[in-house]
């Protein structure tokens, strides 16, 4: 049987060669041409919100993605947006590194007539009209959860030392998480930010910073919590405090972690991280749905939030892990 249907399939094959006309596929003009540029590839988060986008914008579902890795350089990014519009793609997504510097390339896409739609983190530019929409989360609202936990974990009078490791130094996640505990701190006098360093959102930039620091310290100080502004730097974290014989969790030093993949959800679960705040990577669909709107003639919403939550480790059973795709 599967014999004939090999010859029929090579005489149907034929049939569209000699009477020119294309298999029926999607024509290539049919395909709604996307150019995206990507912050970079530096943490989980990033690994699984570059899959997400990937995933929806196929041929199959009608797309033809144009891919730009950035590697954390906003320079790449500018110059992708300009190949872009050179190639006169039909929309344009961008995952801005850092919030400054976007003003003349979106000025561009827009004179080009490109819609851009802006995706996790904000851009701050003077004419909000240069951007149709913006998909990503609110990072202030992030903050404020994981400063609630610290009110909730440590009595009002407890005097607690605090080490503050940022992310990416002007990037929407590191402004809003960083303004949620500064404001936090500012407002209560038993909290002491007792260093405050940079972790560039990765495990290796925050391990370095935080040996160094620690062999700095003449007389090793008390650590209550380490705010990691994402996993791979509480990871970092965990690795350069263990060496110098901190203890990690209840009664010891606190991880606070922000994203909540996989791997910080196990550590949560064995207790090495206190607290994991959610940042929700999977926003491809919710661009999608975005651009088949306006392919539709419909209006978007400017902003458009993902809902996100916390976990601690009594929430962290199996099934939450398992029905997690990051
Ligand atoms: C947050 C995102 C941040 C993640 C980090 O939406 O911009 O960048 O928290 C990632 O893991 O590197
Ligand atoms: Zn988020």
């Amino acid at each position: 049987m599967r014999k004939l249907i090999a010859v029929i399939e090579v005489f149907v094959f034929l049939a569209f060669i000699f009477t020119g006309c294309a298999a029926p596929d999607t024509q290539e003009e049919d395909l709604i041409v996307i150019g995206m540029s990507q912050t970079g590839a530096e943490s989980d988060w990033r690994a699984a919100n570059t899959e997400s986008m990937q995933a929806v914008f196929t041929e199959k579902n009608g797309y033809r993605l144009l891919y730009d890795d950035a590697r954390q350089q906003q320079e790449n990014q500018i110059a992708a947006i300009r190949r872009y519009i050179q190639e006169k793609v039909d929309y344009i997504v961008v995952m801005p590194i850092s919030e400054s510097g976007w003003d003349a390339v979106l000025q561009e896409a827009y004179d080009a007539g490109i819609p851009v739609i802006i995706v996790d983190r904000m851009v701050d530019i003077s004419d909000e009209s240069l951007v149709t929409a913006h998909v990503g989360a609110n990072f202030y609202a992030e903050g404020e959860r994981a400063v609630a936990w610290m009110e909730n974990e440590f009595p009002a009078d407890q005097e607690i030392n605090i080490v503050h490791i940022q992310g990416t130094q002007g990037s929407s996640a590191q402004i809003g998480r960083t303004q949620a505990l500064t404001e936090a701190v500012e407002g209560n006098p038993q909290w002491n930010i007792i260093c405050s360093m940079d972790g560039d959102f990765t495990q290796a930039k925050t391990y370095e910073v935080m040996k160094e620091y620690l062999a700095g310290c003449e007389v090793l100080p008390e650590i209550d919590v380490v705010y990691c502004e994402n996993d791979n730097e509480a990871f970092g974290a965990i690795i350069a405090l263990g060496e110098y014989g901190y203890r990690i969790g209840e009664g010891g030093t606190q991880i606070i972690a922000f994203d909540a993949t996989k791997q910080a959800l196990l550590y949560c679960r064995e207790g090495k991280i206190s607290v994991c705040i959610e940042c929700n990577p999977m926003l491809g669909p919710l661009v999608e749905s975005c651009i088949s709107a306006m392919e539709r003639g419909e209006k978007v919403d400017r902003y458009q939030y993902v809902d996100e939550g916390y976990f601690t480790s009594v929430d962290i059973t199996d099934e939450l892990l398992d029905s997690r795709s990051y």
